[in-house]
C-alpha cells in the first residue's frame, strides 16, 4: 500500500483532487487551452473540446500493466476535421498515439514506402511522394498546413485515466469564459473502473502468488460538476457505447436525465461507423449511413457533427 486512505469528505468533483495525483502539466495546459479559447471566442469564434481515445488504468504504481478502454480515436480524428470545416476552433484532447486530424487519413501506411528518392539528389532537399500509397496528399497537406496556419487546433495529450480527468477539468474551467460558445463533445472512452493510489502495489504484481484478484473502485463521473460547476453555460455532448444495442436507447435516455447536458450520441460497437442515434430531451434522431454511401467513403462523423452544429446555433440563439 503506497499511500493512506484519504479522508471521507469528498470535494464538488467527486473527490477528483483527493483520489488521483494532478498531473504536473495540468496548470500549463490549462493556461494554454484559457488563451485559445480567449482568442477564438473573442473573434466570435465557437470553439469545440473534443475528448478522443482511450484512458489507461494502471495496475501497479509502477506500471507494468494496465487496463486500457477500446477506442481507435477514428471518431474524435474525423470529427475534428468536420469541426474545423464547420468554422469551429478545436482543442483536441486525445490518448497518446491514438488517431489524429489529417494524419489518420494514412495511419496504415508506413511512410518510408511512400516516398521515393531514385533520380532525386539526398541533398537537393526533394522526395517524390507516391500518389497510391498516400491519396490525396496534396490535397490534406494543403487543409492542415491552413489550420495550422491559422492556430485553430490545439492537441493536448493524455495517457492515464487520471491525466485524462484533470485536463478535462481543467479545459471545462478554460472554456468557461466563452460561454454558450463552447462545446463539448465527449468521445473518449473512459473507463469506469479504476485501483485508488492507496491500493495499489508499488511493483510488479507477481504471478509467483497465484491467481490475480482485483477489486477496482467506481471512476468519479465527472459530468455531473463539468454541466453543474464548471461550464454551465456550454453545450454538451457525451457519447453512450454498448455492445448489447436493446439497452442503449434505455442508457442513454438515463445519462441524459442524470447529468442534464444537451444530448447523448448513442451507439454500438460493432456498427458504430454507419448508425448512431442522436438522443436528446424531447428528440431521439437515427444517423445511418446507406451501403452506398458507406462505399463512396462518406463518413458517420460529418452527419454527428452537421447535427450537433445545427443544434449548437439553435442552444446559442437561445441564451
Ligand atoms: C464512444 O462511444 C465512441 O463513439 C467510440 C468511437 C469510442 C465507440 P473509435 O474511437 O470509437 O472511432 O474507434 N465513446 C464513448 C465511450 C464511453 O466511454 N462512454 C461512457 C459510457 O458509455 C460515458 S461517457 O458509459
Amino acid at each position: 500500500m503506497a499511500h493512506s486512505e484519504p479522508s471521507a469528505s469528498k470535494a464538488v468533483d467527486g473527490g477528483l483532487s483527493e483520489e488521483f495525483a494532478v498531473p504536473t502539466h495540468a496548470e500549463d495546459v490549462r493556461k494554454l487551452m484559457a488563451e485559445f479559447a480567449e482568442h477564438h471566442g473573442s473573434a466570435g469564434r465557437r470553439v469545440v473540446l473534443i475528448t478522443s481515445g482511450g484512458t489507461k488504468v494502471p495496475l501497479e504504481s509502477r506500471t507494468v500493466r494496465f487496463l486500457d478502454n477500446f477506442s481507435s480515436g477514428r471518431r474524435g480524428a474525423s470529427s475534428a476535421e468536420y469541426f474545423l470545416d464547420s468554422g469551429y476552433a478545436v482543442i483536441f484532447l486525445h490518448r497518446h498515439r491514438s488517431l489524429y486530424p489529417y494524419t489518420r487519413l494514412y495511419a496504415g501506411v508506413n511512410l518510408l514506402d511512400s516516398l521515393q528518392s531514385e533520380s532525386v539528389k539526398e541533398d537537393a532537399g526533394q522526395i517524390l511522394v507516391d500518389q497510391n500509397a498516400l491519396p490525396n496528399i496534396a490535397k490534406v497537406l494543403k487543409r492542415y498546413q491552413a489550420v495550422k496556419a491559422a492556430g485553430l487546433l490545439l492537441p493536448v495529450e493524455f495517457n492515464t485515466l487520471s491525466e485524462y480527468l484533470h485536463l478535462l477539468k481543467a479545459a471545462a474551467q478554460a472554456l468557461s469564459s466563452i460561454g454558450s460558445k463552447a462545446m463539448f463533445y465527449l468521445a473518449a472512452a473512459v473507463s469506469d473502473f479504476y485501483i485508488p493510489a492507496y491500493e495499489m502495489p508499488e511493483h510488479k504484481i507477481q504471478s509467483s502468488n497465484g491467481p490475480l484478484q482485483i477489486s477496482m473502485k467506481m471512476v468519479p463521473k465527472m459530468l455531473s460538476p463539468l454541466v453543474k460547476d464548471w461550464a454551465p453555460k456550454a453545450f454538451v455532448i457525451s457519447f453512450k457505447l454498448e455492445t448489447d444495442p436493446s439497452i442503449l436507447l434505455e442508457r442513454a435516455r438515463r445519462a441524459l436525465e442524470t447529468y442534464n447536458h444537451q444530448a447523448v450520441v448513442a451507439n454500438v460497437l460493432d456498427t458504430r461507423r454507419g448508425y448512431v442515434v442522436v438522443v436528446t430531451k424531447d428528440t431521439q434522431q437515427e444517423l445511418v449511413l446507406t451501403d452506398e454511401e458507406v462505399q463512396e467513403e462518406v463518413e458517420i462523423e460529418d452527419r454527428i457533427v452537421s447535427n450537433l452544429t445545427a443544434a449548437h446555433s439553435q442552444f446559442m440563439s437561445q441564451v
